[in-house]
């Protein structure tokens, strides 16, 4: 097995972060050996000295306060059981902390309003779209450049280039926060673009969710923020003598209105390239008809360096097919809905002409564009050609489709599919020996992905694109799954606070949108708990864990509901949204929701060891428990309502004493057989998981394979390429997404029941593994999971021997796996293979 090997090096969840703040989590997974002693250090600054524990894997930086914008390099040693060591290092980068630049834009009064030149079309030419102002600074540099980092944010997007290249991968910067609360920058390395001799530093900045249609209230033209996009950098550069040099965002910045006409992350962009200025980011242009900024101010105290990965074009798809539907129109298929943009190469036109790109994710009957369920959203690029060859690709924009119309060319050059998400690393893999399944599976990731950009969004599509809080709750273990999340929802949970009332209250969408159902319902606001915990639980930092703003939610909802029962100020309670079945009751929802939430919080105040707190939360939990059945249980163990959520919410938060549970369990298995899955958002992702743990994962496993509507598999048969807002995909366009992931929160179970990757109660960080996988009626089924501590893997398979299963359970942690005969192992780390030879059900 060899020694004890740390790898994966991370800082507060990312790889070599640039512009850490605070005092970082130095993070490692594990391979080999158990380790049973650790040490950090940082440069020669600092040092834990050897810690014995053989569980760690990660130590939060506890030494003196860091310097600012400077690079650590830090590294962690391990010792096993006989003695050897072994290492691993990596770096990052502290934060900026004294900005100097200035907020810039063009002057806004002087802003000429050019009607974007698509006369005919209603949409686009109804929305007063600004153009996309080009600013750029020209500045000498007197020797080689050793090193160099641009600091840079806007109020809106920004497009950032040096000496006429890309200066980095981050598209839709400085992505999404509640603006009015924090602005996040980012820290470019951009040492390879900077030289002796003239530079440019050029950026084009749109309005992105800061002043663009955000949202789906039609009768606000954007501006949620501002009127106007801003810019602020700062370009540090270190010279080869030595000495450093700063150029940032101040009045000497010129600017001039750039051939991109407008871009909107709803309505779509229109590129005029013959107002193209080629050069314009390169030394040697001539910008003396450029006009000079205006200064917007030097308030700096919003800025926060950005704690997640950007978004970033993570891959592209090639067309399925492409299909000539009029003299120059082509209708593409890329086979598979997802978010992004298209980017198109267009032969040699005559000067003018215009192309233009309209986005859908379906088709009508008469092979038309759906484009009715995008609402407000036009979803539509243009590009006016210059005459030569052109490569279009929208920068400020993102849309939902998997079909797109071209129109405007007798033939296309290459089209591709830019696929853009939050870049999280992907972490699991399911597969099973049913292709549906399977179809499943990918269906539930292509949701995560087209849904992870910047903040986790209900549906990439439409005019709506909002933080959904339920249905981010709902899906969080299966993300957390797929793909190490850590730092997406550290930003997000920044958001959810900032959404905070000063009463307590969470909303129902973070970042908050004024006006956008401000005050939250139960389940939906509840995530403000239920996903912090989750977090700790999955990656075992505890810093994910604020009990305050936990403390502040339960005392808002309590103070409101003095007799426990979940009543008043319950927002717009959305109940159990989109359930296909009988409506469960509101109070058995909201009470629900209203334990959990205490319960979960008197959890978190213990790992806090703020105990006090816990104790008050727990006496909390248990009465409102007493309440919830008091009033509505009854003695056969049937709850108010008779639904399968209330059921699910019962018995998943713990709300039945034993007497009572079984009938419930009874009760549900009952109405699941009877009329297959009626759970919505709130109920969905405890289906599987609760019918498995109450004896039953015959009914789960039938749920899953389940063809007729609702299920999952109907819409797989459908032709589904990811998961759809409703159950059978039926219901008025304007609320009709087929890319809303809620309903795939099942996905935790293909891992965690089918697969049978688990962690005991009370463990955290995967060091306690249950490994219990649920055949069913499959032949095989494999998952791999790269935890937080290291590699978890389970494989089964049916065989004419038995029922065959391996097992890699990683270092520091051991499992307890049952086989479905009822044997019963306890395993320390390591690979381990076990047989069931008197076959597989108890
Ligand atoms: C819809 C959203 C979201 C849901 C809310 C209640 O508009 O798409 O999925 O959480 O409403």
């Amino acid at each position: 097995m060899g020694s004890a090997l740390p790898h994966d090096l991370r800082c507060d969840h990312r790889t070599t972060p640039l512009g850490v703040a605070g005092a970082p989590l130095l993070a490692w997974r594990l391979e080999g050996a158990d380790p049973v002693a650790y040490q950090v250090e940082i440069d020669d600054l600092w040092s834990t000295g050897r810690v014995d524990d053989p569980a760690a894997i990660s130590h939060l930086y506890d030494g003196p306060r860091l310097r600012p914008r400077t690079r650590h390099t830090w590294r962690v040693t391990l010792w096993d059981a006989a003695g050897s060591t072994s290492s691993a290092e990596s770096w990052f980068e502290t934060a900026h902390d004294a900005w100097t630049a200035s907020w810039i834009a063009p002057d806004p009064d002087a802003v000429e309003h050019v009607d974007p030149p698509t006369e005919g079309d209603r949409a686009l030419s109804a929305h007063g779209l600004l153009p996309c102002p080009q600013l750029r600074r020209s500045f000498q540099v007197p020797s080689a450049v050793t090193a160099a980092r641009l600091y840079v944010s806007a109020k809106g997007l920004y497009d950032a280039r040096i000496n006429g290249e890309r200066a980095a991968d981050a598209e839709l910067a400085p992505g999404w926060t509640d603006y009015r609360r924090r602005i996040p920058y980012q820290v470019h390395d951009v040492t390879r673009l900077v030289g002796e001799g003239e530079n440019v530093l050029a950026f084009t900045i749109a309005d992105g969710w800061w002043s663009g249609f955000t949202g789906f209230d039609p009768r606000r033209p954007g501006y949620h923020y501002g009127r106007f996009p801003e810019l602020i950098a700062e370009l540090h550069l270190t010279l080869a003598n030595g000495s450093a040099r700063v150029v940032m965002t101040d009045g000497t910045w010129r600017t001039a209105q750039g051939h991109i006409r407008h871009g909107d992350l709803l309505k779509g962009e229109c590129h005029d390239l013959r107002a193209a200025t080629p050069g314009w980011d390169s030394p040697g242009f001539d910008d003396s008809s450029w006009t000079p900024v205006t200064v917007r101010g030097a308030d700096h105290h919003l800025l926060v360096p950005s704690c997640d990965e950007p978004v970033r074009a993570l891959r592209e798809l090639a067309p399925l097919s492409i299909t000539r539907t009029g003299p120059r129109t082509h209708l593409v298929d890329f086979g598979q809905n997802l978010a992004g943009r298209v980017r198109l190469a267009v032969p040699a036109q005559d000067p003018g002409t215009r192309v233009t790109v309209r986005h859908g994710e379906r088709l009508e009957d008469d092979g038309g564009l759906h484009t009715a369920n995008l609402r407000t959203a036009d979803a539509t690029d243009v590009l006016i050609t210059a005459g030569g060859e052109a490569l279009f690709e929208p920068r400020f924009t993102y849309h939902g489709f998997r079909y797109a119309e071209i129109d405007g060319l007798e033939s296309l050059g290459e089209v591709r599919a830019v696929v853009l998400h939050s870049d999280t690393r992907w972490t699991g893999a399911f597969e099973c020996s049913d292709p549906e399944i399977n179809q499943l599976q990918s269906n539930i990731e292509w949701g995560q992905r087209g849904n992870f950009v910047s903040v986790p969004t209900d549906c990439p599509q439409r005019d709506e694109r909002l933080g959904w809080m339920a249905d981010a709750q709902v899906f969080l273990p299966t993300a957390c799954l797929n793909a190490d999340v850590a730092a997406f929802f550290t930003k997000w949970l920044h958001d959810v606070r900032d959404a905070q009332t000063p009463e307590g209250g969470f909303p129902n969408v973070a970042p908050r949108l004024t006006g956008v159902a401000e005050e939250g319902a139960p389940g939906w606001a509840d995530a403000g708990v239920l996903v912090p915990w989750h977090l700790y639980e999955v990656y075992g930092d505890a810093r994910f864990l604020d009990v305050d703003s936990m403390g502040a939610w339960v005392d808002f909802v309590l103070r409101h509901n003095p007799d426990l029962i979940w009543r008043q100020r319950t927002g717009p309670h959305y109940a159990d949204w989109l359930a296909p079945g009988p409506a469960t009751p509101r109070e058995v929802v909201a009470t629900a929701f209203f334990h959990r939430s205490a319960d979960l919080t008197a959890r978190a105040a213990r790992v806090r060891g703020r105990h006090a707190d816990a104790e008050r939360f727990e006496r909390l939990a248990a009465d409102i428990r007493t309440a919830f059945i008091k009033t509505f249980a009854h003695p056969d163990g049937t709850v108010s309502g008779d639904t399968q959520t209330g059921y699910l919410l019962a018995l998943a938060f713990g709300l039945l004493p034993s007497s009572l549970a079984p009938g419930a369990a009874r009760r549900l298995a009952e109405l699941v057989h009877e009329h297959g899955p009626q759970a919505g958002f709130l109920g969905v992702n405890l289906l599987c998981p609760v019918l498995s743990a109450t004896g039953r994962p015959d009914l789960a496993h039938a749920l899953l394979r389940r063809t007729d509507p609702p299920s999952w598999l109907y819409q797989v048969r459908h032709g589904a390429t990811t998961v759809w807002e409703r159950w059978d995909g039926e219901g008025a366009p304007s609320m009709n997404s087929f890319n809303h992931y809620a309903f795939g929160s099942v996905g935790e179970w293909l891992y965690s029941g089918v697969a049978g990757i688990g962690q005991a109660r009370g463990s955290v960080a995967y060091r306690d593994l249950v490994i219990r996988p649920l055949p069913g009626d499959l032949t095989w089924a494999r998952a791999s999971y790269e935890s937080v501590r290291g590699r978890i893997a389970v494989s089964w398979e049916r065989t004419s021997q038995g029922f065959l299963l391996d097992v890699s359970v990683p270092p520091g942690a051991s499992a307890t796996v049952h086989l479905p005969d009822g044997q019963t192992h306890r395993v320390p780390s390591g690979d381990h293979h076990f047989a069931s030879v008197r076959g597989d059900t108890p």
